[in-house]
């Protein structure tokens, strides 16, 4: 029996149980079979929650790089390994081999060797979604430099702030980004943040959309010339299991971001295993993810996992909507994508905009499809299933953080029966536990609570950078003993788990525990509304009463708020409960939201709250004109 790729769900049980029984025989033969090493480990995993330290692999030496590309050579040299999709249609897609990407990714590391790179530098990359990018990472990884990739969308002082955080000192970025029908100036946001970061000593400037920009003298190089000039060939440096492999910073719900730090031989065998299998890949299949690299979606699932697995991984630069809403689908028939995977936010994005723009692609290359973000709502797990997959594809509802490194709960298509809105079951290693406030594990099934993992997996983070302190304080203080992910759950009667969205939106009021989420799913069932969001504020009797954020389809006569303020509140009663009824209900244009789609309540508090002097770090919002909005009219 393989234990690395599951094809059927009685063997994920089996897997799954001894992985459970005896994970370090398990991990051990994961890593043994699949993975070319310098030296092998002399013990396969050590920890301890309380302190908390984790080790997987101890005393066992490679090179990550060296299982991406190298080890492929022989049998998959030609064979594509990234498949780059420009942002204008009209350009010419970028088909780079395994050989091809050997050369690249050996100039790039001899270029950062000759800028004074060194093993366990950090080097901060900020760049678009061109080839340059997955390139850059991996040269990175090649020397033992610790890359700390920031997604090119954050404004200069997001950018300074995580430079200064991890004393970065390269910066890696281009002269500019195309997104969509703009162009973006990366490099005056690289200066701008430059003049607050003096530990940075060079800019290496990738050329993308041919601007006329300012470059440093003795500081800024242009990066073209330099590949050129530089040697395809590099001994990849040896690292130990433990060493970092990277940095990726993830914001708090309080203060300033917290930078993860994943090692290196843990994180690759978890991520390479948990591709293969969520993903069902097979030697001929094209995958696409369409995250940002700047994300950890981006580095697990278009990086490191699928080239691990000596896949052909999609790098598309764009947007869903340029030229037009059928832009993801054109892809997927013009490369014939095999498993896609994608952001609940993106699929009700495009479904907002009608099937008319699926018709015109062929979808049938389509085997698999992935979703992964934040909770998944009923409508569009349906609307994705149908429309895009035809109900023939089975839909992988993947649920992870940052700080796990790769997927956690997914189902395993072809063997996992999925069931709408749920992440299903946990992959092999994986140990949850449902918590109870008192502490208490919640042990059998039809049951919810506050999703924990009890025991160690490989591609957890090992600490946050510089502050082992906070690490400990935010993940493992919660509960005794317990990595605590700050998202609730409930097991169905099956063992089935569904992610019902971060804890921190639980909200008591009068001694009942509130989730947001239902709330939120009753008031936008009102036919004038498009969106909600609720948050708790102090209240003298109740402890918390109900603040709700409501953005109208249209904005209507201020006259009419009145009567629409009772009609929620009567839905919420028939649906949720007279508890649930809202204190204050505030009609907004917009609600704040990060990036990748998540709406940040913590400023929402605030503004119900009356608490408004400092709304803590703001750099990570898509719309923070919003902001100001809906303070001016707070309640
Ligand atoms: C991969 C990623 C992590 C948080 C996590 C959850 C939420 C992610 C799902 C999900 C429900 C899912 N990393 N989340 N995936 N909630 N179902 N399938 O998103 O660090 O950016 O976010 O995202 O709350 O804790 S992340």
């Amino acid at each position: 029996m393989s234990n690395y790729h599951i094809k059927h769900l009685e063997e994920y049980y089996q897997v799954y149980r001894k992985s459970i029984r005896n994970p370090e025989v398990f991990w051990e033969e994961i890593a043994e079979e699949h993975f070319l090493w310098r030296k092998r480990w002399d013990k396969v995993l050590s920890w301890d929650f309380s302190k908390p330290e984790v080790k997987w692999f101890e005393g066992a030496q490679l090179n990550i790089t060296e299982n991406c590309i190298d080890r492929h050579l022989a049998t998959r040299g030609d064979k594509t390994a990234i498949i780059f999709e420009p942002n204008d249609p009209k350009e010419a897609s970028q088909h780079i081999t395994y050989g091809q990407l050997y050369e690249k990714v050996n100039q790039f590391a001899n270029v950062l060797k000759s800028k004074g790179v060194r093993k366990g530098d950090r080097v901060c990359i900020y760049l678009p979604m061109i080839p340059e990018l997955a390139i850059s990472v991996l040269a990175c990884a090649r020397i033992g430099a610790i890359h700390s990739v920031v997604f090119a969308g954050f404004s200069s002082t997001a950018l300074a702030t995580r430079i200064n955080d991890c004393d970065c000192k390269m910066v890696i970025t281009s002269d500019g980004s195309y997104r969509g029908s703009k162009t973006i100036d990366l490099k005056g946001i690289v200066d701008e943040a430059l003049n607050d970061c003096p530990g940075v000593e060079s800019v290496l400037v990738a050329k993308r959309i041919n601007s006329d920009i300012n470059m440093k003298d003795g500081r800024d190089y242009w990066l073209q010339p330099l590949l050129d000039a530089a040697s395809k060939e590099l001994k990849a440096e040896v690292m130990n299991a433990e060493d970092p492999l990277f940095i990726l910073y993830t914001s708090g719900s309080t203060g300033k971001p917290k930078g993860m730090v994943h090692s290196t031989a843990g994180y690759m065998v978890y991520t390479a295993y948990t591709f293969k299998n969520v993903f069902q890949y097979r030697e001929e299949d094209v995958y696409w993810c369409t995250a940002d690299i700047g994300w950890i979606t981006g580095h697990s699932y278009i990086v490191y996992g699928p080239l691990a697995n000596g896949a052909t991984t999609v790098m598309f630069e764009g947007v869903p909507s340029y030229p037009d809403f059928s832009r993801f689908w054109q892809i997927v028939e013009k490369h014939k994508v095999n498993q896609f995977y994608t952001a609940p936010t993106a699929i009700r994005a495009l479904a907002k905009e009608g099937v008319g723009h699926i018709e015109k692609s062929d979808l049938s290359s389509l085997k698999v499809l992935g979703t992964v973000g934040e909770p998944i709502n009923e409508e569009a797990w349906h609307w994705y299933d149908d429309n895009i997959g035809k109900k023939k594809s089975p839909i992988v509802d993947t649920w992870w953080q940052t700080e796990t490194g790769g997927i956690m709960i997914s189902p395993i298509p072809f063997a996992t029966p999925t069931k709408p809105t749920y992440a299903t079951l946990p992959f092999p290693g994986i140990q949850p536990a449902l918590m109870d406030e008192n502490g208490n594990e919640i042990n059998g099934n039809s049951v919810e609570g506050r999703l924990c993992v009890k025991f160690p997996w490989p591609s957890m983070a090992r600490t946050i950078w510089g502050n082992h302190q906070r690490y400990k304080d935010t993940y493992f203080s919660a509960f005794e003993n317990k990595y605590f992910t700050g998202d609730g759950a409930l097991r169905d009667e099956v063992g089935y788990y569904r992610i019902t969205g971060r804890v921190d939106d639980v909200i008591i009021v009068s001694g009942h525990n509130l989730g947001t989420a239902p709330i939120e799913d009753a008031i936008n069932e009102h036919p004038a509304v498009a969106e909600s969001a609720i948050v708790g504020f102090p209240h003298d009797i109740k402890g918390n009463a109900l603040y709700g954020y409501v953005i109208l389809r249209e904005t209507g006569e201020s006259r009419k708020h009145e009567n629409l303020r009772k009609e929620i509140n009567q839905i919420i009663t028939e649906q949720v409960g007279p508890i649930a009824k809202l204190d204050k209900i505030q009609f907004v244009p917009g609600l704040p939201k990060t990036r990748s789609g998540k709406i940040m309540r913590r400023i929402l508090r605030k503004i119900a709250s009356k608490d408004t002097s400092n709304l803590g770090d703001t750099s990570t919002l898509l719309n923070p004109e919003v902001v100001q909005e809906i303070m001016d009219k707070a309640l």
